[in-house]
This record gives structure tokens, sequence and C-alpha cells, in this order.
């Protein structure tokens, strides 16, 4: 089915899984990753324009599982868990590195990897071993620089330099969002929807 920004509204929760083999069968789907608390599963809501259809939290490690959004049938957006936490400890940690690297290298109609990133942190150690890897492995991706809105409007611009400076992805697409200011939702909309189509 023809997919449109418009319809990314009727997106719906469709199933949670952690093991990536049993998500069945997609048309296309794209995913969003990065450390915890970036902002991963509040970016879903914006794009498909929803209060709570992705649970956010405060609390980091909230997403634990493979979440599964359907636009439009067989069409996918991927709420994956956080890299970089886990309550539980190293255990926990290994498992939830375990369900994204499962997730990346088991889905054949993986058409973009959104890596977010905070633009109050900066790419952090991890981000830039999960860029590396997925650069290595020539994994479509782009960047969400995300929570824009925690950086000083004067500032913004020499802040976006220094991050671009420090992610070195090249001329791929950077994406500059603020989720609790509505900032920037209408790029990545067409992003998504280019890539699902
Ligand atoms: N200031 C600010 N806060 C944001 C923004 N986006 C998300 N947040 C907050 O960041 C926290 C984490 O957001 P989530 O969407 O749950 O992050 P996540 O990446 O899905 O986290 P995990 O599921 O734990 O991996 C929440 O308290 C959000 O309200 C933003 O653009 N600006
Ligand atoms: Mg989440």
């Amino acid at each position: 089915m023809a997919i449109s920004v418009d319809s990314l509204r009727n997106a719906i929760h469709l199933k949670a899984e952690i093991n990536a083999s049993k998500l069945g069968v997609s048309e296309a789907e794209v995913c969003f990753l990065g450390r915890s608390n970036v902002g991963k599963s509040s970016v879903i809501n914006l794009l498909c324009s929803k209060r709570d259809m992705a649970r956010a939290s405060q609390i980091p490690g909230k997403t634990r599982t493979i979440n599964v959004y359907e636009a439009v049938p067989g069409r996918w957006l991927i709420d994956l868990p956080g890299y970089g936490f886990a309550m539980g400890g190293r255990k926990a940690k290994d498992q939830l590195g375990g369900i994204i690297e499962g997730y990346l290298k088991d889905r054949t109609t993986l058409a973009m990897v959104y890596v977010l990133v905070d633009a109050f942190v900066g790419p952090t150690t991890l981000d830039r071993k999960m860029i590396d890897w997925l650069a290595y492995y020539d994994f479509p991706f782009s960047i969400v620089v995300n929570k824009i809105d925690k950086i000083a409007q004067p500032k913004l611009d020499a802040r976006k330099n220094e991050i671009v400076q420090a992610l070195k992805v090249g001329e791929r697409a950077i994406f500059w969002v603020s989720t609790t200011k509505k900032l920037g939702v209408l790029d990545l909309q067409h992003s998504v929807v280019e890539h699902l189509s």
C-alpha cells in the first residue's frame, strides 16, 4: 500500500518482540537506534503525531524490546532498546546489545537506520562505535540529533558545527530535531516516508 506523510498519523503498535527473527515479514522498515534516553520513542511519537503510542520515559531503559509500529500494512517504524544502559548490570546490558545486533543482522527489508544523538551530550564513544559498525557493514544510516531545544539559540549554530565535526559522517544526512518543541519533524517525516515507499 502507498505511504504518505499523512499515513504516519494512522500508525499503530503492531507487536513487541525480543527475537528479531520472530518479527515476521515487512515490505519495508526503518529503525531508530541510539543510546538509552536519547529520545527514540519520543521521535517515533512525534513522527506519527501521537502523544504516547511509543512509551517514552525519563527513566533510561524504558524500551526493552523491539517494538513495531505499522503506518500502512507492511510499512514499519521500529523502536529499539537503547544501548549503553541496563538495569541489572552487565548481563542485561549484553542482552540488549544482542537484541539490537540480532535485529540489524536479521532484517532484509531494513531501508534506513536512524541513529539518534543527543545535541547536549554530543556523540558518545558508544555512538561512535555504533556509527563505525554501521558504516563498516554498509548499512544505510542517517543521523538524528535530538534535544536541540537544550541549546540556547545564539549557540546553536556553533554547537551544530561541533557535532558535525565530531560525528565525521561526511555527506550523510543529519536531521536536527526537538521532540518537545516539535522542531525538524517535516524533514524527518519525508525521509522516513521516502525510505518506506
Ligand atoms: N528537552 C528534551 N527532552 C526530550 C526530547 N526528546 C525526548 N526527551 C525526553 O527524554 C527522555 C527520554 O525519552 P525517550 O523517548 O523515552 O527515550 P528513548 O531513547 O526511547 O529511551 P529508552 O527507551 O530508554 O532507550 C524523556 O524524558 C523525554 O521527554 C527533546 O527533544 N528535548
Ligand atoms: Mg524508548
